[in-house]
């Protein structure tokens, strides 16, 4: 047996995740959509568990020698429940989107209308883009957000959901900063007899540890990532607490649209399931909430506009119109000093997406490091001076020899790669 396989076998590939680990060991990564599993979960996704062919249910497959599997995936199914007060999961999904497409496939025929909200104010490509398949084989209208107080605008959703009777609505966004009302949709969907489905893949973890508003029990469906702020695995989860749905969606994640589940991914997923019903998990989402508005009151203090005043959630959303700079520049700038953060369009934007004059800073990955609010608050220090002097290559080189130096004082959880 050799000790390190992989750089016996690929040294190039082996080299590649040295030089990855690196970059997040000397970084800092402020995608909101990121995080670092616990070294538990990532043993649970690299085990023998990818070996199997499992399409069906628990109890219910085609293959043979699946009893542990089935144990496996029906530990992941009552955690995924008990967490969310669900009576319902099916954790297949290979990916949120999938969890969608699911979801839409056991909801709707080709041609039904879906009111989501808009990508171009912070909803998601799955919900309907045109660019996506979901724009494509179903007929979408969509709200946004008050130009003003860019807040969901309610009597836009209740004015299109009355005219437009989407046979399902869909809450939740990968943009916005603030809380999402799913009672008030709950009373919309209602008045217009339409499906419900929450997409809580950024909030899933400030749901699961009861610092979001929770979407039961106004959401038929909830759909979710399990890497987010959930810090599992990759992959997706749908739950239900409606009887009917159960096996409409069953079928249509297999075989309606998948083959063989990622067994060892439901087995990370299970993990992390389970770590976030520790106290340790909640401790864990309240840091990354209060970093998120350290993060939002620092940046406000040097000046900055922050989509929607700041956040009840894990990221912040900077307006860059008044430095007149694109979100581009500022995320290849912030790349230069080993901060890592992504581009976004921010709500009534008049760039591309491509340009974007936003930038969206997230807290759920550098919060896993172990950075708290004395930390976050440099960090915030830093983007500003990035921000405004973002030509000045002797600033930015300074800064990035003291991100350096911070990020190392705070090394990942794990011991290989
Ligand atoms: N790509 C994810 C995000 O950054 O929000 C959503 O799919």
């Amino acid at each position: 047996m050799f000790k390190n396989p992989l750089a016996k076998t690929d040294s190039q590939i082996a080299g590649l995740i040295r030089k990855e680990a690196l970059r997040h060991q000397e970084g800092l990564d402020l995608v909101a959509a990121e995080n670092y599993p616990s070294p538990a979960v990532r043993q649970a996704v690299g085990s023998v568990l990818s070996t199997c062919y499992a399409e069906g249910c628990p109890g219910k497959r085609y293959y043979p020698g699946l009893k542990y599997i089935d144990q496996i995936e029906q530990l992941a199914i009552e955690r995924a429940k008990k967490l969310f007060g669900a009576n319902y999961a099916n954790v297949q999904p290979h990916s949120g989107s999938q969890a969608n497409q699911a979801v839409y496939l056991a909801l709707l025929e080709p041609g039904d209308k879906i009111l989501a909200m808009d990508l171009a104010q912070g909803g998601h490509l799955s919900h309907g883009s045109p660019a996506n398949f979901s724009g494509r084989f179903f007929n979408c209208v969509f709200y946004g957000l008050n130009e003003k107080t860019e807040i969901i605008d309610w009597e836009k959703v209740t004015a299109i959901a009355r005219q437009e009777k989407p046979k399902l609505i869909i809450a939740g966004a990968s943009s916005y900063p603030r809380r999402i009302d799913f009672k008030r949709f709950g009373a919309v969907a209602k008045e217009t007899k339409a499906y419900l489905m929450a997409d809580i893949a950024h909030i899933a973890g400030l749901v699961a540890a009861g610092l979001h508003p929770h979407p039961f029990p106004y959401c038929d469906i909830v759909t979710m990532t399990t890497h987010k702020t959930l810090r599992g695995a990759r992959g997706g989860i749908i739950l239900s607490n409606k009887k009917d749905l159960a096996d409409k969606i069953d079928r249509a994640v297999f075989p309606g649209l998948q083959g063989g589940p990622l067994e060892n991914e439901i087995a990370g997923k299970a993990v992390a399931l389970k770590e976030a019903g520790r106290k340790s998990f909640i401790r864990y989402q309240k840091q990354v909430v209060a970093n998120a508005q350290t993060l939002a009151k620092t940046l406000l203090k040097e000046g900055l506009d922050l989509v929607a005043g700041g956040t009840d959630n894990h990221f912040v959303l900077v307006n860059l119109t008044k430095y007149n700079l694109s979100g581009k520049q500022v995320q290849e700038a912030l790349e230069e000093v080993n901060i890592y953060a992504n581009r976004n369009v921010v709500p009534y934007d008049r760039r591309s997406k491509w340009q974007t004059s936003g930038i969206r800073l997230g807290t759920p990955a550098i919060t896993t490091k172990g950075l708290k609010e004395k930390e976050v608050r440099q960090v915030g220090v830093w983007i500003a001076e990035v921000i405004k002097n973002i030509d000045d290559q002797k600033i930015k080189n300074r800064i990035k020899a003291e991100v350096i130096k911070l990020s190392k004082k705070f090394p990942l959880p794990y011991e290989n790669y």
